[in-house]
C-alpha cells in the first residue's frame, strides 16, 4: 500500500471539548481539517506506547451529514499509520454507547484482536446538516472518551503539525453491509458488521429480556419512542420490536437522517430529546415544553422515551408525566436490584456536579459510596475502571451506576453514557412494578411519587442562554469567583448563603485534579445555584445556570419544579449580573 505524505500546517481551534472536537460542518469538510485532527490523535497514540501498529482501530458515527465520508478518509489514514484492521459498524453507524460496547467486547473469542480504540464521527445532540455541527471523539480501548492527558496531548500535537499520512489508493469501502475486504495483499483489512448485535447482546446480559417482554404484552402497556432521526433507529427497532413485540407504530422517527429531519428549529433537526426539543413525542404523551399538561384526543401512551443523535441520552416520560435526569438517576440506582447486573448489590454510584443531590439521598441510605464528578462522561472512567487492573490495590466501585442532569444515564457495562440502557432500566423497574396482570398498571409517574414521598423532592431546572457572547460570559464568570468569598454568610432574598466556591475536582483513583469546573452556590437550606460555561458548543457561549431545591418527605411534592426553583433563578440573576454583562433577559431553553 503506497503510502501519501502530505504537507499541512497548525489549524487553530482543534481543541477538543466536553466530548470531542465540534465545529461547524463545512469546518470539518475544510482543507486539512479533519486530518490534521486524525493525525495528531494518532501520533499522540503512538507517544503515549498505544499499539497502532497492527492494531484494531472501530471507526463509525452517528449517520449526520459528513459521516460517510469521514469514515473513508480515517480509514485511509488508518492503513498508513500501520493498522492492521478497521471495524465498521454498517451504514458506517455506531451509537456512542455501541462504540465502547464494541471496543470492549467484539473482540471476545478472537485473541490480539482487542481494539485499541475507536472514533466517533458525532457532534451529539447538536443539529446535523452540511450547514450545522459535525464532531469527532477518540475513545480508548477501555471504551471511554480518551482522558484529558490524551486530549491535552493531541491538542497540543495540532499545534504543531506539518504533515499527515493517508494510503490514496485503497477503494472506497462500501459501508452499506456486512462485509470484510483484504487490502494491500493482506496487511490491511477493513470488517463491517451489523450495528445494533454487540451492544444488543451485552444488554441481554445486564438486563432480563424475557420479564420486559411480559410487559410489553400487558394489554395495558403503551409505548412509544422517538429516535429523533438520530443513530438510535436500527437498535429501537431491534429491541423494542423485534425482540419486546411492541408495534412498528410506537417507534417515531427511528430512520437515521443526515441532518436529523432538519433544518433545525425548535420543533425538528434538533436531535436533542428534552421538553423543548423532543416536540412531537412531548405532545404525544400529553404535556406541552414546560412540561405541563395539555388536552390531547386520546389517552397518551403509559411509557414513553426518546434518544438524541448519537443515542447516548436519554429522556424518560410516562403519561402525563416528564420524569427529570437528575429524577430518573435516583430511582434506578435506589431500585437496582431488579436489574440481573445489579442485583448483587451496587458498589458504587456518582452523578456530576451540577446533577441535582436526588442522588445522594438514595447512596446514604444503601450505605454506598457516591461521588460528585465535573460535568462530562470521562469523569467517570476511573471510578468504573476501579476494578481492573489499570488500578491494582485500589477500592472497587463497580457495579456502578451514575449520571447526568443532561439526559445522560449509564452503568459501568460501557465506558458512555447509554440512552438504551437507561430505557431498559425503567423498562425493567415498571416490569418489577407491575407482577400482576390483573391489577391496574403502575407508571413512571407512579414509581417517581412513590420515589420522592421516601426521598423527598429536589426541585431542579437548568436555563441555558446559547449564542452568548464569550468575552461578555467570561467576564461574567470571573467576577462571580471573585464576589464570593465576600457573599459566604450574607442573605440575599431570606436565602442564607452558606458555601459558594469554584468547583475543582480531586479523582479518588488517580489523583489527577480538574480545576475551574464550575461556579456554586450552596444556601443554609440545601438549595443552590451553578453556573458553567458549556464545553460543546461551536459559536459563541452557552451559559448554563442550574438551580435546585430540595422539599423533604411530607412537603407538598405536587408543584411544578419550574415554579418552584423560580425564586432561585432570581437570586442567581442578581448576583451573577447576567442580564448587564449579556443583554439577556430569557433563556434559549428550560429543562
Ligand atoms: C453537555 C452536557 C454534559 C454532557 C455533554 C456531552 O456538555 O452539559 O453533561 O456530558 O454535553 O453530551 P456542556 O459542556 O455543553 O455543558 V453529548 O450527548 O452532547 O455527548
Ligand atoms: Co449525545
Amino acid at each position: 500500500m503506497e503510502v501519501t505524505t502530505v504537507p499541512t500546517s497548525p489549524i487553530a481551534g482543534q481543541k477538543p471539548g466536553t466530548s470531542g472536537l465540534r465545529q461547524k460542518t463545512k469546518t470539518f469538510m475544510s482543507e486539512h481539517y479533519l486530518e490534521n485532527f486524525v493525525q495528531s490523535t494518532l501520533d499522540a497514540l503512538v507517544a503515549e506506547g498505544v499499539p497502532v501498529k497492527g492494531g484494531t482501530l472501530v471507526i463509525s458515527g452517528d449517520g449526520r451529514y459528513h459521516n460517510k465520508t469521514a469514515i473513508q478518509i480515517i480509514i485511509k489514514m488508518a492503513a498508513a499509520a500501520g493498522v492492521g484492521r478497521v471495524w465498521c459498524g454498517d451504514h458506517g453507524l455506531l451509537s456512542t454507547p455501541a462504540m465502547s460496547a464494541v471496543i470492549r467486547t467484539r473482540s471476545r473469542g478472537l485473541a490480539g484482536m482487542a481494539p485499541f480504540g475507536g472514533f466517533i464521527l458525532s457532534a451529539s445532540h447538536n443539529p446535523g446538516g452540511i450547514d450545522e455541527d459535525f464532531g469527532i471523539k477518540y475513545n480508548c480501548e477501555n471504551g471511554g472518551p480518551a482522558p484529558e492527558k490524551v486530549t491535552n496531548l493531541i491538542y497540543t500535537n495540532t499545534t504543531t503539525i506539518k504533515e499527515y499520512k493517508l494510503c490514496c489508493g485503497l477503494p472506497e469501502i462500501d459501508l452499506s453491509a456486512p462485509g470484510s475486504y483484504t487490502l494491500g495483499g493482506g496487511a490491511f483489512r477493513v470488517d463491517v458488521f451489523d450495528c445494533v448485535e454487540d451492544h444488543m447482546g451485552l444488554l441481554q446480559q445486564v438486563f432480563d429480556f424475557g420479564a420486559i417482554k411480559a410487559l410489553f404484552a400487558r394489554e395495558d402497556f403503551s409505548f412509544v419512542y422517538d429516535g429523533m432521526h438520530g443513530v438510535q433507529g436500527p437498535y429501537a427497532k431491534k429491541i423494542f420490536v423485534d425482540e419486546f413485540g411492541a408495534p412498528a407504530s410506537s417507534l417515531m422517527n427511528c430512520e437515521p437522517k443526515e441532518d436529523f429531519g432538519g433544518p433545525a428549529s425548535a420543533s425538528h433537526g434538533h436531535a436533542d430529546p428534552n421538553l423543548t426539543h423532543a416536540v412531537e413525542l412531548v405532545a404525544r404523551m400529553g404535556l406541552n415544553k414546560e412540561g405541563r399538561e395539555i388536552e390531547t384526543t386520546s389517552e397518551p401512551p403509559v411509557f414513553g422515551a426518546a434518544a438524541d443523535g448519537d443515542a447516548d441520552r436519554n429522556m424518560i416520560m410516562g403519561s402525563r408525566f416528564f420524569c427529570s435526569p437528575s429524577d430518573s438517576l435516583a430511582v434506578i440506582v435506589a431500585n437496582a436490584s431488579c436489574i440481573p447486573y445489579f442485583a448483587a448489590g451496587l458498589k458504587g454510584c456518582a452523578r456530576s456536579m451540577p446533577t441535582s443531590c436526588a442522588l445522594d439521598r438514595v447512596a446514604e441510605q444503601l450505605g454506598i459510596p457516591y461521588f460528585e464528578v465535573p460535568t462530562g462522561w470521562k469523569f467517570f472512567g476511573n471510578l468504573m475502571d476501579s476494578g481492573t487492573d489499570a488500578f491494582p490495590g485500589k477500592p472497587v466501585y463497580t457495579p456502578f451506576i451514575c449520571g447526568e442532569e443532561s439526559f445522560g444515564t449509564g452503568g459501568d457495562h460501557v465506558r458512555e453514557k447509554d440512552g438504551m440502557f437507561a430505557v431498559l432500566a425503567w423498562l425493567q423497574i415498571l416490569a418489577a412494578e407491575n407482577p400482576d396482570p390483573a391489577k391496574p398498571i403502575v407508571g413512571v409517574g407512579d414509581v417517581t411519587k412513590k420515589h420522592w414521598e421516601k426521598y423527598g423532592r429536589n426541585y431542579y431546572a437548568r436555563y441555558d442562554y446559547e449564542g452568548v457572547d464569550k468575552p461578555a460570559a467570561e467576564k461574567m464568570m470571573a467576577a462571580m469567583v471573585e464576589a464570593q468569598p465576600a457573599l459566604i454568610g450574607t442573605t440575599v432574598d431570606g436565602m442564607k448563603i452558606a458555601k459558594a466556591d469554584m468547583f475543582e475536582y480531586h479523582d479518588p483513583v488517580d489523583g489527577s485534579v480538574s480545576k475551574n469546573q464550575g461556579v456554586r452556590f450552596i444556601f443554609e437550606s440545601g438549595s443552590r445555584f451553578v453556573f458553567r460555561l458549556s464545553g460543546t458548543g461551536v459559536a459563541g457561549a452557552t451559559i448554563r445556570m442550574y438551580l435546585e431545591e430540595y422539599a423533604a418527605p411530607g412537603a407538598d411534592l405536587t408543584k411544578h419544579a419550574f415554579d418552584v426553583v423560580k425564586p432561585i433563578a432570581d437570586i442567581a440573576l442578581k448576583i451573577s449580573k447576567l442580564t448587564e454583562y449579556t443583554g439577556r433577559t430569557e433563556p434559549s431553553v428550560v429543562t
